[in-house]
């Protein structure tokens, strides 16, 4: 049976672009999302997220009618859940755990609309057991049909995890090339899956199982964060022994078989930084290297906070007619990496919001991706501006931008090796 109608429930960043492609591959297309603005800016043709080329795939989608966006699902052949999978915020607890809510509320809402031959696909980001937690959810609302942890291949609805795995800036040409790991909770599951991505992805669709599918994209999160770590351990340990860090990594990855990446003032954004503790929560005595590699970037940004302050000291011993208020500090980049305007949870933004909240003087920020920040005790300026204002610089992020600029100044932190 072919899929006819797809709905795609949550239309962020992940929903919206794959929305869009099975639009423009002519599949009628119901994208689903609480938001209200979300859904009414859809549906004009317009976008609410930054993201290279999809306005383009979305007014088109819009325009000729494969596409719309609703706030309540509607019946569809196959359903797809992109929607946040967030840990739980816990102040007091030292792992955190993930929170299934949005999940949840997601297959409570397509549950009434479901009907025999329909195929559910979870693409978020999930700790293991999730797709079949999702499945027990619509199996107790749904009696009335039957699901594959009981009717096997026989089942009324078939489930499948197929996690996103698309880099933010390059969605678009992501969705289409690169392999998507598919795992159904029965062979029929998998295969009916296979099926549906195959409307537009060009690369392979491997088949798994639904665990083994979750652990794999926890695994390629974790793996990045602990090699991030990595480097972020010797960038710290290089700066104790008096030793350049970038040269070092430089020379280390001439080595065949050796290929450390690079440090940074920590590690953000709503996925690297997120999913390893969905493997560490799971199993707390025996993850130890994720749980020690996501403690490592997490107290990066403190280290580089440090430094400016040890800074600020320095540069005080040496103008003894200065005070703190006559300091200028200047911090390059708030975005979480580089090239893109994506603010969340990005240790750079956070580096600079300490900053300001502690320093008396004036504390400036430079980010050629935004046009307007209101922060307390922070001035958003140019590039020319800072340099000619500025005491000490905290290079944060290697946006194009700055990497054009040589920088002579005897105070400089620079956490991304550029100057
Ligand atoms: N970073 C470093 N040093 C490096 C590389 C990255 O400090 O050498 C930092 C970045 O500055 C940033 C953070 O790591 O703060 C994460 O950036 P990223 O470019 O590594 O990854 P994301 O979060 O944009 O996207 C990741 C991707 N996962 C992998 O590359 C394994 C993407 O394919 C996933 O789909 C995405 O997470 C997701 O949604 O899970």
């Amino acid at each position: 049976m072919s899929f006819e109608t797809i709905s795609v429930v949550g239309l962020g960043y992940i929903g919206l672009p794959t929305a869009a492609m099975f639009a423009s591959r002519k599949k009628k297309v119901i994208g689903v999302d609480v938001n209200q603005h979300a859904v009414d800016t859809i549906n004009r043709g317009e976008i609410h997220i930054v993201e290279p080329d999809l306005d383009m795939l979305v007014s088109a989608a819009v325009q000729q009618e494969y596409l719309k966006a609703v706030t309540t699902p509607e019946p569809a052949d196959a359903f797809l859940i992109a929607v946040p999978t967030p840990f739980k915020s816990c102040e007091e607890v030292v792992i955190p755990e993930p929170d299934l809510s949005y999940i949840e509320s997601a297959a409570m809402a397509i549950a009434p609309v479901l009907k025999k031959g329909d195929l559910v696909i979870l693409e978020s980001t999930s700790p293991v057991g999730a797709t079949e937690q999702m499945a027990a959810w619509l199996a107790e609302a749904r009696q009335d049909l039957s699901f594959p942890q009981a009717a096997g291949e026989q089942a009324d609805i078939n489930v499948a995890h197929c996690p996103e795995r698309v880099l933010p800036g390059k969605v678009v040409t992501e969705l289409v090339q690169n392999d998507r790991v598919i795992g159904g909770m029965s062979k029929r599951c998998s295969e009916r899956c296979v099926e549906l991505y195959k409307t537009f992805v060009m690369g392979e669709c491997v088949i798994t199982n639904a665990r083994t599918a979750e652990m794999a994209k926890l695994t390629e999160n974790s793996s990045r964060d602990v090699q991030i770590a990595f480097a972020n351990e010797l960038s710290m340990i290089c700066d104790e022994l008096d030793i350049d860090v970038w040269e070092l990594i430089a020379l280390a990855n001439r080595h065949p078989r050796v290929n450390i990446l690079q440090p940074g003032p920590g590690v953000g954004g709503h996925c690297i930084a997120v999913d390893p503790w969905f493997i560490v929560s799971k199993t707390p005595e025996t993850a130890k290297i994720i749980h020690t590699a996501r403690s490592v970037n997490d107290h990066k940004p403190e280290w580089v906070i440090n430094k400016v302050n040890v800074a600020v000291t320095d540069f005080l011993n040496l103008n003894p007619k200065k005070t703190a208020k006559d300091v200028t500090i200047a911090c390059y980049g708030l975005a979480f990496k580089p090239d893109i305007d994506d603010l969340r949870e990005s240790p750079a933004l956070d580096i600079t919001k300490s900053i300001a909240k502690n320093h008396v003087g004036k504390v400036l920020a430079i980010e050629p991706n935004i046009t307007s920040i209101e922060i307390d005790n922070i001035e958003l300026v140019s590039l020319e501006e800072s340099l000619s204002k500025t005491d000490i610089h905290v290079m944060l992020v290697d946006h194009r931008q700055f990497k054009k600029m040589k920088l002579n100044d005897a105070f400089i932190i620079d956490t991304k090796g550029i100057w």
